[in-house]
């Protein structure tokens, strides 16, 4: 029998990846999207089909997080054999600014979810697991985090992940419920968002190799991440609804890395060294020298007398607007038990993911500057 499952966030980075692993499983994947003026499909368009395709195994529902009939009509229609909450307001900084909707969608949406697959007598059926995340462990209380250690959430997002996490707890003690919560640490990839650090990274680096862009402006260059590529991650969400029981897993790869280490392997990528001098506010990135054959072989040769121009240049610098009032600067986790239990094993280390960004960007600059100079077509509103 084909399972059904149901994926809300299926826009976002983790949706996407998880629904094309889901459908080569041979899943039917139903998935929640918002409305929006305009197209927030582009993450999945490789695997839309068409409605009248007799074959077709993703469906797609418009939704919202904060609305419970909306999400309660679509478990009743779809009833999946494993929901993935993966929808919340995911920007940790963004959610200082918009605390109340943050704990609506990502807090009192977990409940949503839960509370119509009881209430639709689903819970013998329905399996589900829920996006929690590193953030819970904030001013880390233990190090490396693993899943018995305290929480100490340190932003309105991470508060009401807080929430998120204990219903989940709750519903599974409660009602008996197949709940789990991934706590996943930071996981990236080309399709992560671009307000996320490594991708602001990685876009920055390939415009100033490709000289579209000058400098990069970054917050806290101190900050420790265990950082993972988010194809490996999906893999151990769906392991994590395989087991015979609900259970709470850490994934992380186990290494911890400054957001600064991370800005100096990206230009390492495209070929270019870049120290760090001052401190602070004052700490900046400047380039000291070319590799020319990594160059050539990631940006292109036609790049390279333009490039050397830059030695001796700034390319960052620290603007405190960046930083958060409340900042989380250490996160290491411990993945025994999902090593152990789940049998799940990162293929990617920091530096495959990091080449995987820094490749997927300079091909995307390209595209964007071409497409900025007239590309196929030159838009005109008025004719
Ligand atoms: P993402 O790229 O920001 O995707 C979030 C998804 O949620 C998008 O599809 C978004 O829709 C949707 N969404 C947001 N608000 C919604 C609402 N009110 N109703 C319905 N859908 C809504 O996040 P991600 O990186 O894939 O992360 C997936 C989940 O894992 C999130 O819950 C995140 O908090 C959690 N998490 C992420 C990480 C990480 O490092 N990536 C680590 C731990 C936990 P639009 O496309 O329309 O915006
Ligand atoms: O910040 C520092 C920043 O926004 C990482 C979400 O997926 O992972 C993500 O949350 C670090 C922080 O991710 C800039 O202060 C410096 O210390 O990439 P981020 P995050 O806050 O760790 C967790 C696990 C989630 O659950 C979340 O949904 O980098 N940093 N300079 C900066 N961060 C940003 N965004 N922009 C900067 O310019």
């Amino acid at each position: 029998m084909k399972k059904v499952a149901l994926i809300t966030g299926i826009t976002g980075q983790d949706g996407a990846y998880l629904a094309e692993y889901l459908l080569k499983l041979g899943y039917e994947v139903h998935g929640i999207k918002r409305r929006a003026s305009l197209f927030n499909t582009d993450r999945i368009d490789h695997l839309y089909q068409d409605p009248h395709d007799e074959n077709r195994r993703l469906f797609l529902h418009y939704g919202d997080m904060t609305d419970s009939m909306n999400l309660t009509r679509i478990i009743q229609e779809v009833q999946p054999d494993e929901i993935y909450n993966l929808a919340a307001m995911s920007h940790v900084k963004v959610s200082f600014d918009t605390p109340e909707y943050t704990a609506n969608a990502d807090g009192i949406g977990t409940l949503r979810i839960l509370e119509a697959v009881r209430l639709l007598g689903l819970t013998e059926k329905t399996r589900i697991y829920q996006a929690s995340t590193s953030e819970l462990y904030g001013l880390v209380q233990e190090v490396p985090q693993r899943e018995s250690t305290p929480f100490y959430p340190r932003s309105p997002y991470a508060v009401a992940k807080l929430y998120g996490y204990w219903i989940t707890v709750n519903y599974r003690e409660a009602y008996g419920m197949h709940a789990s919560n991934g706590i996943l640490f930071n996981h990236e990839s080309p399709l992560r968002g671009e307000t996320f650090v490594t991708r602001k990274i990685t876009r920055a680096v390939a415009k100033i190799a490709l000289g579209q862009q000058d400098k990069l402006f970054l917050g806290n260059l101190s900050a420790k991440r265990d950082w993972g590529h988010a194809k490996d991650y999906v893999r151990a969400m769906h392991a994590i609804l395989q087991q015979p029981e609900g259970s709470d897993y850490v994934i992380a790869t186990g290494i911890t890395t400054t957001v600064r280490d991370f800005v100096k392997l990206s230009f390492k990528n495209v070929g270019i060294t870049v120290d760090f001098k001052n401190e602070g506010v004052d700490e900046v990135g400047v380039i000291s020298g070319i590799d020319e054959v990594m160059f050539i072989a990631r940006v292109g040769a036609e790049y390279l007398e333009a490039s050397k121009a830059l030695i001796g240049q700034e390319v960052v610098r620290v603007d405190p607007a960046y930083f958060r009032p409340t900042e989380v600067e250490l996160l290491i986790g411990d993945p025994t038990k999902s090593k152990t239990v789940l049998g799940w094993e990162p293929e990617y280390d920091l530096e495959g993911l990091c080449e995987d960004m820094i490749i997927s960007d300079v091909k995307l600059m390209k595209k964007d500057a071409f497409l900025k100079e007239g590309g196929y077509k030159t838009l005109n509103y008025f004719e």
